[in-house]
């Protein structure tokens, strides 16, 4: 089915002055917004034109030939969720299960904090850092260009985008410098203890 391009959950200026007004223009009006008119555009030419984004790209994950759909889909699905994983005041620890849960599987929250800050930095090229539940586990994972965890059976909690269109305006080549303001400002707990119950439940 026609997949809709999400509002930001939050003004365009609101995460500034980590990311700025006009990274959140770029990045959300031309880069995602791109790719969900490049999925909707392809996805009525195939089968698969009725079922939802997410079996979508579980079900062509695997398929060398689909891989043109494959990038737009997750793209598409990748950036709405990113969207949601920031909040302007955010950042600070999680709270609840989700504390409860990064502690049992981490060692501790900072442990947990060094190792997304570690993926995000080192993923080469472009692509995301991700905290996911895998199998009853929190891992802190990492995936290439347009690759998401759905389409390993991993059920993600977390993102950040370590594209350079995500941070080279404001930061230019200094890609660590987004990742420890996006941690330590902006990341969304409150989103990802709703990922986490939502996965238990
Ligand atoms: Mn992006």
């Amino acid at each position: 089915m026609t997949y809709d391009l999400p509002a930001l959950p939050y003004g365009y200026d609101a995460l500034a002055p980590y990311i700025s007004k006009q990274t959140l223009e770029f990045h959300h009006d031309k880069h995602h917004a791109a790719y969900v008119a490049n999925y909707n555009k392809a996805i009525a030419e195939t089968p698969h034109a009725d079922r939802a984004i997410e079996d979508v790209i579980v079900e062509i994950a695997k398929d060398p030939s689909a891989a043109g759909l494959f990038n737009n889909a997750a793209q598409a699905w990748n950036h709405s969720f990113y969207w949601q994983c920031l909040t302007p005041g955010g950042g600070g620890e999680p709270s609840g299960p989700l504390a409860d849960k990064i502690a049992a599987d981490f060692g501790c929250f900072d442990e947990f904090k060094g190792q997304l800050k570690t993926a995000a930095a080192t993923q080469f090229g472009s692509g995301w850092a991700w905290l996911v539940l895998d199998g009853g586990t929190l891992k802190v994972t990492k995936t290439g260009n347009a690759d998401t965890p759905i389409a390993h059976g991993q059920t993600p909690i977390l993102t950040i985008d370590v594209w350079e269109h995500a941070y080279y305006l404001d930061y230019q080549n200094r890609r660590p410098d987004y990742i420890g303001d996006v941690v330590e400002n902006l990341l969304n707990w409150n989103f990802a203890a709703d990922n986490y119950a939502a996965a238990i439940a």
